[in-house]
């Protein structure tokens, strides 16, 4: 096992990251922006180091600056959270160059991953779902284009090669928008992504966003811990996710998540990482991989047991997965709510000092943050100040231990969602379960008139 571990993040999941390593006897070196010279992961650190001014660029995504940092702490291994550097393959590359072990996949399958046409190609080879639409990407022929479309049906949607998340993309809804919309997202892929490459699916009008947890170790060994429905979003940003989701039965479960986990043993992959599907109609279709540790991975843990980031470190160092397929098995459910420094209206950005903070307890309730009483949140970083996670033994008990909690934690000085979220779990169509990924912009946009 690793003796040091460099954490190649801030905030909530740099915590997390540093909780992980305590936990399995690891040092752990902080390094921080001048804007989070006053965090608590970095109070907590074994040690610390400044690796620039506030700016990301200059600082969290600053590659030289990061791996001059684990040279002179001497660290053997970089784990780097998610967001910034963590699907970045370069990164990946860099650090294992210098000499330093990478905690996350391959170079080699981020790159695949981070090409939404080879990822999708390379899940539909190994057996998973994926979405109609064309094979690879588009040819330059317009007739061509046409004539998968039609082949499809209308409407289609265009994306990016290079995109992912949301970006770059474009619903068409007749064949006489087809060839100026692949243009245009064309035009945009090349701009944006380097990569003019564009697909074409059919496109859905009202799915669910359900994702696979899987953990695949360097020795040919791959579980999957069960899925996470994360539809409530906005503007292709999570509010609240939870596990498992509602209204999914063991068996379909079970037979998707061991495609994915033999998914995951055919391209070797290695480490934590999430397939994201469209649910629709009770069919599973794949749209992208993540190659990190998630944001939401919390709900995952609550409902299997299992660490998920300790596991990230384990195979990073060679070590074989702590669990089989049979160990890993659901117990109740959990509900994570993203506690956002926001307007709970206009969703501005509300940075600045924490002047009263009380964080909520009691049975089910886990809490990941890195505020404090006084804290001040940098207007820099994007606006998650922490996550509050309930379990309970049914939908029903996390969704009510979620409220106690809710109405319980205190957050001064600044706005955050908490408003927000309390609405949600009150809303009728939410504690049915199972609504689509449009529901809460719907929601948001009848609250308006
Ligand atoms: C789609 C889709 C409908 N049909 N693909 C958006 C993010 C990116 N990961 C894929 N996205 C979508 N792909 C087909 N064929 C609708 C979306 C989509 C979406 C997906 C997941 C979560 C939220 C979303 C919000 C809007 C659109």
């Amino acid at each position: 096992m690793f003796e040091k571990i460099l954490i190649a993040n801030r905030g909530e999941i740099a915590l997390r990251i540093q909780r992980a390593c305590r936990e399995l006897g690891i040092k752990n070196v902080a390094v921080y922006s001048e804007a989070d010279r006053d965090a608590k992961y970095v109070k907590l650190a074994d040690e610390s180091v400044c690796i620039g001014p506030p700016p990301s660029a200059k600082s969290y995504l600053h590659i030289p600056a990061i791996i001059a940092a684990a040279e002179v702490t001497d660290a053997e291994a970089i784990h780097p959270g998610y967001g910034f550097l963590s699907e970045n393959a370069d990164f990946a590359e860099r650090v294992e160059q210098s000499g330093f072990v990478f905690i996350g996949p391959r170079p080699e399958t981020i790159r695949l991953m981070g090409d939404k046409v080879s990822a999708k190609a390379a899940m539909q080879a190994a057996g998973v779902p994926v979405v109609p639409g064309s094979e690879g990407a588009l040819p330059e022929d317009a007739d061509e284009c046409l004539r998968i479309a039609r082949d499809i049906g209308y409407p289609v949607i265009i994306k990016a090669a290079g995109g992912g998340g949301g970006r770059g993309m474009r619903v068409v809804h007749t064949e006489a928008a087809l060839l100026q919309a692949i243009q245009l997202t064309q035009a945009e892929a090349q701009a944006a992504f380097g990569n003019a490459a564009v697909y074409m699916e059919k496109f859905l009008a009202n799915p669910r966003h359900i994702e696979f947890q899987v953990l695949a170790d360097a020795h040919g060994n791959a579980v999957h811990l069960g899925e996470r429905d994360c539809s409530l979003q906005r503007r292709h940003q999570k509010v609240l996710e939870e596990a498992p989701a509602p209204g999914l039965d063991a068996k379909l479960r079970n037979r998707l998540g061991e495609r994915c986990a033999e998914a995951c043993r055919r391209i070797g992959y290695r480490g934590a990482g999430t397939f994201e599907f469209l649910y629709e109609d009770g069919q599973f279709y794949f749209i992208e991989m993540n190659t990190r540790v998630q944001v939401e991975h919390p709900v995952t843990e609550m409902v299997t047991g299992v660490d998920i980031v300790q596991e990230t470190i384990r195979i990073a160092a060679g070590e074989p997965l702590s669990i089989r397929q049979k160990d890993v098995q659901l117990r109740g459910h959990a509900i994570e709510c993203r506690i956002n420094a926001e307007d709970p209206r206009s969703f501005m950005p509300s940075p600045g000092r924490i002047s009263l903070y009380h964080a909520p307890g009691g049975p089910g309730i886990r809490v990941d943050s890195h505020v404090y009483q006084n804290y001040y949140v940098p207007p820099y970083y994007d606006s998650m100040i922490g996550k509050v996670i309930a379990h309970g033994a049914t939908r029903a008990q996390a969704i009510a231990r979620m409220k106690i909690a809710l109405t319980e934690m205190i957050v001064e000085g600044i706005k955050t969602n908490i408003p927000l979220h309390l609405e949600l779990l009150n809303d009728a169509a939410f504690v049915d379960g199972g609504v689509s990924i449009h529901y809460l912009e719907k929601r948001l946009d009848k609250g308006k008139s």
